[in-house]
């Protein structure tokens, strides 16, 4: 052990000077109540730019993984252990979601028992290494691992990245139209089932195509990404905004009654009275809006088709009788 430890330091040194040059390719948890055994695959595993995490017992394992899943690219896991057996480890690990897919490979004690391998890969392990252990073996797997670990990580973040992407307007940041859709079938479930009315106001700027045709679209854009950012500011913590088309957009109101509705696209008006548009010429324009509400009574459920339809006509007859103001 002090010759161990005499070389380690020597290793320490190296691994130092590795470790602030390259950010380390994976962090492994070893779980083995042998010490000797333990220091062996950690010290093979360090040298390999690998981070270590250790457990001396199989509760100790399960109670590192439980705190932070997210950290552990890969476990290594002795099987004959005092207390939780690996195996057992393997049981209470896949039933942590945070954790269930983190790969385990197995440390196995006797090269005869196939029983110990079959059964640990039955139970979830991805691959196994016997002792004595093989230190160019144990690297390539743990290698191998934190590979497929971390690959598994960024296919799991594009895909949410993604999923975001698929419900933002990216030239207003608002919620699209499509997510608009789904957010109302939720909004529409639940206040039937809370016994809770809803409401959507449903929004067209007035004589937009004026501006587009004055300014150029550039600024038509500019003005829609004021317009949102406006919106934004009158509202509640669980109201959503949407954009719903070109320059439409629609409120989801939560616990909400027409006149509250109204009050909010009320609150807007104000806003966008309180702080014209200036334009690149210098001269104003006061951005107006006409609105359409309507609004789901408690526990009526209301289908939400229905709900759009009647926002829409309120919307067309805020616009026929005159524009720049709020129907219901
Ligand atoms: P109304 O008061 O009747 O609503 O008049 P309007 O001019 O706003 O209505 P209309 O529907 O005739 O025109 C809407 C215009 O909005 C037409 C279209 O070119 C413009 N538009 C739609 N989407 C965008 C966009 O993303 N950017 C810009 N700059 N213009 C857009
Ligand atoms: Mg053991
Ligand atoms: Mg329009
Ligand atoms: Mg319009």
């Amino acid at each position: 052990r002090a010759d161990a430890e005499r070389i380690l330091s020597n290793d320490d040194v190296n691994q130092k000077r590795v470790q602030l040059s390259v950010p380390p390719i994976g962090a492994v948890l070893v779980v083995d109540d042998d010490e000797a055994a333990r220091w062996l695959v950690v010290r093979a595993l360090a040298r390999s730019g690998i981070q270590t995490f250790e457990a001396s017992n199989g509760r100790e394992a399960v109670e590192h993984v439980l705190e932070r899943p997210e950290l552990i690219d890969a476990i290594v896991l002795d099987v004959m252990m005092p207390g939780l057996t690996g195996f057992e480890v393997i049981r209470h690990i896949k039933r942590i979601p945070a954790a269930a897919n983190i790969p385990i490979i197995l440390v196995t004690a006797s090269a005869t028992e196939e029983d110990d391998i079959v059964r640990g890969v039955e139970y979830g392990a991805i691959d196994y290494i016997m002792k004595p252990i093989s230190t160019a073996v144990l690297t390539a797997k743990v290698r191998a691992a934190c590979e497929r670990s971390r690959a598994e990580r960024r296919l799991r973040y594009d895909l949410r990245f993604a999923e975001l992407h698929a419900m933002i307007d990216p030239l207003t940041g608002l919620f699209n139209r499509r997510h608009f859709e789904s957010r109302i079938r939720e909004a529409s479930a639940y206040s039937k089932r809370h016994d809770q009315p809803f409401a959507i106001v449903m929004m067209d700027l007035d004589h937009f195509k004026s501006i587009n045709d004055t300014y150029g679209h550039e600024t038509g854009d500019h003005v829609l990404t004021q317009f949102a950012g406006a919106v934004r500011s009158v509202l509640r913590g669980e109201d959503v905004a949407f954009r719903y088309g070109g320059e439409e957009f629609v409120l989801l109101l939560r616990a909400c009654d027409a006149q509250r509705a109204a009050d909010v696209a009320e609150r807007l008006q104000k806003k966008l009275r309180a702080r014209p548009y200036v334009f690149r010429d210098g001269s104003t324009r006061t951005i107006t809006f006409s609105a359409g509400i309507a609004a789901a009574l408690s526990g009526e459920g209301y289908g939400h088709a229905e709900l759009v339809s009647r926002a829409d006509a309120a919307l067309y007859r805020a616009k026929s009788a005159g524009r720049d103001r709020i129907a219901y």
